[in-house]
């Protein structure tokens, strides 16, 4: 057994609807999660009432509130400096991906071969829903782009499953917004060499009318994002200078 402590962030608007479904899943399945920080960004629906509720029940639902919505990414920077565990993964509100994976997902970070692994829609997993092929093929566009700029073998760079130690997205300097984290996350991890995995899971994807909310501006901004993160920013603009030095001294089996 390793001494990894596991906090999940679920970033969550408007998921009245979900929200606590994926409370009861993720207690279900990770018994011994350390923490759920759940950061609801303005949502004007029942969300924040549903989460209060659950925290009161389940204390180690660590419950934060912005007060005007500013998107996905900024949901993520809140719920990072909020954890407190050594594993930290993005666990999206909606019922799009399944928290009984997160063992597998997590697992060569406990084994300690990985710093970082993505969960792939489109490795050989148990379920994948058949959706729009649009965002099949613009994920599949931005995902060669992004493998071109960052000479790394990704499947699929927008995956909302991203688990890191907690010490890379603690230290990051997250810039983007809207969906933006998904590009930034990868070409930042590239630049500070970490050691990515990417692991095969489900996928139960929702149409827009069950609550879907990505469109094509997102898909647009992600390709500006990709530019500009992987040409224009170097390590020292991607994490505080103290994580770069310790990382310097200690960089074994890494990709640089
Ligand atoms: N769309 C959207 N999602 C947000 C926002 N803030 C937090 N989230 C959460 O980010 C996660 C991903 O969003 P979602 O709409 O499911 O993205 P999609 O499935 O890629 O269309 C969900 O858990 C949302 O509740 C926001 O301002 N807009
Ligand atoms: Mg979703």
């Amino acid at each position: 057994m390793d001494n990894h402590l596991l906090s999940l962030v679920v970033p969550a608007f408007n998921e009245e609807r979900t929200i606590e479904t994926v409370l009861d899943q993720i207690f279900e399945s990770l018994p011994d999660v350390h923490e759920v920080v759940v950061v609801d960004d303005a949502s004007d629906d029942a969300t924040p009432e549903i989460c209060h509720a659950y925290s009161i029940r389940e204390p180690r639902v660590k419950l934060f509130r912005h007060k005007v919505n500013q998107g996905k990414t900024s949901a993520l920077i809140t719920g990072f400096a909020a954890c407190t565990g050594s594993i930290v993964v993005v666990q999206d509100a909606d019922l799009e991906y399944d928290p009984s994976e997160i063992p597998h997902l997590i697992a060569p970070i406990r084994r300690d071969v990985a710093d970082v692994c993505l969960g792939s829609r489109f490795l050989v997993h148990r379920a994948g829903r058949v959706l729009y092929y649009r965002h099949y093929l613009a994920n599949k566009f931005l995902t060669f782009v992004n493998n071109l700029l960052t000479d790394l073998n990704i499947t699929d760079v927008e995956t909302g499953y991203k688990a890191a130690r907690a010490e890379i997205v603690k230290n990051m300097i997250i810039e983007s917004s809207g969906f933006g984290f998904e590009i930034e996350f990868v070409a930042k991890c590239k630049k500070i060499g970490v050691r990515m995995y990417e692991v095969p899971i489900s996928y139960y994807g929702r149409t827009y009318k069950e609550g879907k909310k990505i469109g094509v501006k997102d898909g647009l901004d992600a390709l500006w994002y990709l530019i500009k993160f992987n040409l224009f920013r170097n390590v020292r603009q991607s994490f505080q200078e103290q994580f770069v030095k310790s990382r310097n001294r200690s960089n074994d089996g890494a990709i640089t």
